[in-house]
């Protein structure tokens, strides 16, 4: 594996678990440089760029957006941004083929934040979010979607990542405070 960049860090856990909300705080502390997957894809789309149309379907319909191209996505944000302290990558990889590209294509990561929570708190947070959020994938039946996505296709990325020892896994059905305080000690790096 090709390794120009330094450490890469996965964001993972449900529809609503409170990826964004807790990257925005790490990366406020820590430094690193944060791409949400989901919001990168959401600006091409709204962008008019070349796959605009395919992506606008998938965000509709809860599908995940080829590898291909989200990988590229993100390898040209870390080249537009070098950042030595790292990266904070949120909502991906969603399955495990995407995994496995990644790190053919760009690095290893170094750990596996996840944040996990109980569905019935994810769906009450994202219903009330789809009253303001204006995100069209914020309905009942879409969010339901999402969430069975997410335990067919990226809870076994995942398992993959624990086997390697690497799944650093927090609570997410508290509050911002109390998810922040559990996540924090794994960003505050250890000398080697
Ligand atoms: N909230 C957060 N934390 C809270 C807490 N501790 N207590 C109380 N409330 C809390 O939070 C969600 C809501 O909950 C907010 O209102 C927040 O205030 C509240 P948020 O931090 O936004 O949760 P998050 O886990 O980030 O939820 P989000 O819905 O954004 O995650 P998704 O994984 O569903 O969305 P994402 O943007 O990553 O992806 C959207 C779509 O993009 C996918 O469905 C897919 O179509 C596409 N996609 C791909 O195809 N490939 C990818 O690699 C990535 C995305």
């Amino acid at each position: 594996t090709r390794n120009p960049y330094p450490s890469v860090v996965f964001v993972l856990g449900g529809p609503g678990a409170g990826k964004g909300t807790q990257c925005a705080r790490i990366v406020k502390e820590f430094g690193l440089t944060h791409l949400s997957v989901g919001a990168l894809l959401r600006a091409e789309r709204d962008s008019g760029a070349e796959h605009s149309d395919m992506i606008a379907a998938m965000i509709r319909n809860g599908e995940f957006v080829p590898k291909e191209l989200t990988v590229a996505l993100l390898q040209q944000k870390m080249e537009e941004e070098p950042n030595k302290r790292g990266y904070l990558i949120q909502g991906f990889p969603r399955a495990l083929d995407q995994a496995h590209y990644f790190e053919e294509q760009i690095a290893a990561c170094k750990f596996i934040l996840y944040i996990d929570c109980p569905e019935n708190i994810m769906e009450k947070r994202l219903l009330a979010r789809g009253k303001t959020s204006g995100r069209v994938d914020d309905s009942l039946e879409i969010i339901r979607k999402r969430i069975r996505k997410f335990k067919e296709e990226t809870l076994p990325v995942i398992s993959y990542y624990s086997e390697l020892g690497k799944v650093k896994q927090v609570a997410g059905s508290g509050s911002v405070d109390e998810v922040y305080a559990e996540l924090r000690p794994h960003f505050v790096t250890a000398p080697p």
